[in-house]
């Protein structure tokens, strides 16, 4: 675990230059990986009781990768926690009989509680999870969720926020990435939700907001999450850029998923190396 913000900042750093040397080698979400990058970072490398040592144990957290195009950024996380090394994603990714895709798969990777992709799924199957570790008496475990804003469109998500609220699952936590786009543009002018956090506030989540690109924001907010065996499931809005940290990508809805150059490899690595030595090393 790691627990300093300049530690947990380098962390999300290497994870973003695996994801970019990945994208060099295929075509992935990346814009989506980069945005919910540092709020990965901080659940897998600080919050997350996750052993790989020990992935059956019953008291581990679960998490589920509802918004599946991410499966990069989960991959290098759970590379960085020792779970497989960073260059088996980058290897395996895409081959044949390969432990890594596009979306994750848990027929072929042990670390992945749920395959997902089929957006709308992975919440729905988070709450059921939090409910079946409820009715096994399970008091300390979480189950951890990420979605996008643009998944938010889909009507089985407001199932689950519905039926998390009506059998009281404190244990569930459910992370929202609102980078503001989704695969064609922006989520105003595609699906048009407005105000996300009113809408799970009103189902009666504790709902929390956060700049989810700044580490120390998101740190204590996971500080302060109601215990595990408490009545009310947690939301938090993570306002993200969408591409973060790359400033060819950043807003730019042409990078949902792609593949880059060389050229922009070594520019983007650069961006990124001297973002994190400007506030750490000047
Ligand atoms: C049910 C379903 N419809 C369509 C897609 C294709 N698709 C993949 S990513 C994506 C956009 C998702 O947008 P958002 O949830 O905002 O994700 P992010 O911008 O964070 O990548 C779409 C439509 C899918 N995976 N599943």
């Amino acid at each position: 675990m790691i627990n300093s913000v300049k530690e947990l900042e380098k962390a999300a750093l290497d994870v973003r230059i695996n994801l970019l040397k990945l994208c060099n080698v295929e075509a992935i979400h990346i814009g989506g990986d980069l945005s919910i990058t540092d709020a990965m970072t901080v659940l897998w490398q600080y919050k997350m009781n996750y052993d790989p040592d020990n992935i059956e144990d019953e008291n581990r957290d679960r998490f589920v990768l509802s918004k599946g195009h991410a499966s990069a950024v989960t991959s290098f996380n759970q590379a960085a926690i020792g779970c497989f090394k960073a260059e088996d994603v980058i290897n395996e990714y895409a081959k044949d009989g390969g432990r890594f895709s596009m979306h994750s798969c848990n027929l072929v990777n042990p670390y992945v509680e749920v395959s997902t992709g089929s957006l709308g799924h992975g919440m729905p199957v988070a709450c059921g999870m939090a409910a079946a570790l409820r009715m096994k008496g399970n008091k300390s475990s979480r189950v951890y969720t990420v979605m996008g804003d643009g998944e938010q469109s889909e009507g089985s998500i407001w199932e689950a926020v519905a039926n998390a609220v009506h059998y009281k699952l404190g244990n569930l936590v459910a992370l929202v990435d609102c980078n503001g786009f989704e695969a064609d543009g922006s989520i105003d002018d595609i699906t048009g939700l407005g105000d996300i956090a009113s809408k799970y506030r009103a189902f009666g989540w504790n709902t929390v907001e956060v700049n989810g690109n700044n580490v120390e924001e998101l740190k204590s907010c996971f500080d302060k999450l109601p215990a595990p065996d408490s009545d009310v499931p947690t939301v938090i809005i993570c306002h993200t850029i969408k591409g973060k940290g790359v400033n060819f990508m950043e807003n730019n809805p042409r990078w949902h998923a792609g593949k880059i150059s060389n050229e922009q490899l070594e520019d983007a690595i650069r961006c990124l190396n001297d973002e994190y030595n400007r506030k750490w090393n000047s």
